[in-house]
């Protein structure tokens, strides 16, 4: 199957062996694929296999190039194939690369993550983001003795299965956001509530508040698409956690170090209790990471009893990887360049889109942002369902044939890297508004 109705520079024929290589990979792995993320799942078609990434671009194996928003889902803020984490991989591999054994790679890489985040005074690296949010929620509830936990509809914290409620990403792309497989009894403790809505927060707390051992929220959501947190909402996430004796948990897999070296939090000046990473603390090799005031982190076996472990966390090709790109983030602070292409960008697909008479909003926090097919500014998950997915998948691959690769879903977030140049943006910008005016014209 394959791009729904526009033809462009990149021949579907041309996606041959892509098509071949997915037909073989359904064979072996559910649905092809070892992501549902990646399934195309939210615009039809088949997805695309990739051979290399240099910069901003991918490079797919059927010979075509892309410019990419994708960035591995968020850990590419350096672009692909930097040549400082290259090389710092490639001398962690030439010594070994897992000892099961402390190193001073991860003294290098919890330092670096300590010295960014104010609110990090001791830190646990493991595998993945996942593991960073399911570890961040037994220790929260290990710390308190209590048992509940709040989160919010649209906001997605892996495949946790306590959290696999409502949740967004592929889960909600995918239309499971009660996962199969999560029993009640593992969801029973676990409230979701809607995302910007103080008050609703407060009669939570008002009517739980001693059994509730955190909340757990995306200081700005990528996982409906881009949506900001109210500031109502941030105080309320505040001052009612410490009130009630709860603890406030920014999981900042997709924010951390990408929308300031210091995350979401910095930028939005609230104090978690406890943070979770991912993504790009790892350069693109798996890296998760919890941490928060030393007084709760002790808990964590060995300091304390509550239990978390894992064979391969912070293993020396990834801590290289991390430190690398950590270093080049704080050193280069492309910040201020992320800022003005990321903008760019916005400005071009918003005035793209209504030039095209297309009902539409951009939400944009620093290098992450949606184009959402909806008149109404996103706030929650409630509006953010109501989208036009079919108009986004027309826009997903309008852009796609023109070797523009955007996320293949309207619930997910576009990444811009320091490797974009503006001329990237504005090619995107063009393709934008040809893709958009023939949707108009449907
Ligand atoms: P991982 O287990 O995929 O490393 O991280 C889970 C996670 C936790 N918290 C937030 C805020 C996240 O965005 C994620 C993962 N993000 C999705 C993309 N929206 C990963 C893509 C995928 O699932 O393949």
């Amino acid at each position: 199957m394959g791009a729904p109705g526009f033809s462009g520079n990149i021949d579907p024929n041309r996606r041959r062996r892509s098509q071949a290589a997915f037909a073989r990979a359904k064979q072996l792995m559910p649905g092809g694929v070892n992501s549902p993320a990646r399934a195309f799942g939210g615009v039809g078609g088949e997805p695309i296999f990739f051979e290399r990434g240099d910069g901003a671009y991918l490079f797919d194996i059927d010979g075509n190039r892309y410019i990419d928003y994708i960035g591995s889902w968020g850990p590419m803020i350096l672009g692909h194939n930097h040549p400082h984490v290259l090389q710092a991989v490639q001398s962690a591999a030439a010594r070994g690369t897992s000892f099961g054994a402390p190193t001073l790679a991860e003294n290098e890489l919890a330092e670096l993550i300590i010295e960014a985040v104010p609110s990090v005074e001791k830190v646990r690296l493991v595998n993945s983001g996942t593991e960073a949010t399911m570890s961040a929620l037994r220790l929260a509830r290990g710390f308190t003795s209590r048992d509940v936990v709040i989160k919010f509809a649209g906001n997605y914290h892996g495949h946790v299965d306590s959290l696999l409620v409502a949740a967004g990403s592929s889960a909600a792309t995918l239309g499971v956001p009660n996962s199969p497989g999560v029993t009640s009894g593992t969801t029973k403790d676990t409230l979701v509530l809607s995302y910007n809505d103080p008050a609703g927060l407060e009669a939570t707390f008002a009517e739980h508040g001693p059994r509730i051992a955190a909340v757990i929220f995306e200081p700005v959501v990528g996982n409906m698409g881009c949506v900001a947190p109210t500031a109502d909402f941030l105080s309320a996430l505040r001052d009612l956690t410490v009130k009630h004796g709860a603890l406030l948990i920014c999981d900042e897999v997709m924010t951390g170090f990408r929308v300031a070296y210091g995350g979401a939090q910095s930028r939005l000046g609230i104090t978690p209790d406890l943070t979770t990473l991912g993504k790009i603390v790892g350069g693109g090799l798996p890296v998760g990471a919890y941490g928060g005031r030393a007084k709760i982190m002790d808990h964590v076996l060995p300091a304390g009893k509550v239990f978390q472990a894992g064979t391969l966390s912070g293993n020396p090709l990834a801590t290289a990887a991390g430190i690398a790109t950590l270093k080049l983030l704080r050193d280069e602070s492309p910040y201020a360049k992320l800022e003005q292409l990321s903008a760019r960008l916005a400005a071009g697909l918003d005035r793209a889109a209504t030039v095209a008479g297309i009902p539409h909003t951009v939400a944009r926090v620093g290098s992450m942002m949606t184009l959402f097919f909806n008149p109404e500014a996103v706030t929650n998950w409630e509006v953010a369902n109501a989208c036009d997915v079919e108009q986004f998948s027309k826009y997903f691959w309008g852009l796609l044939v023109q070797g523009i690769y955007m996320p293949c879903s309207q619930f997910e977030a576009l990444f811009v890297s320091a490797a974009h140049r503006a001329a990237d943006i504005d090619a995107t910008v063009s393709a934008a508004a040809e893709v958009l005016a023939k949707i108009a014209r449907i």
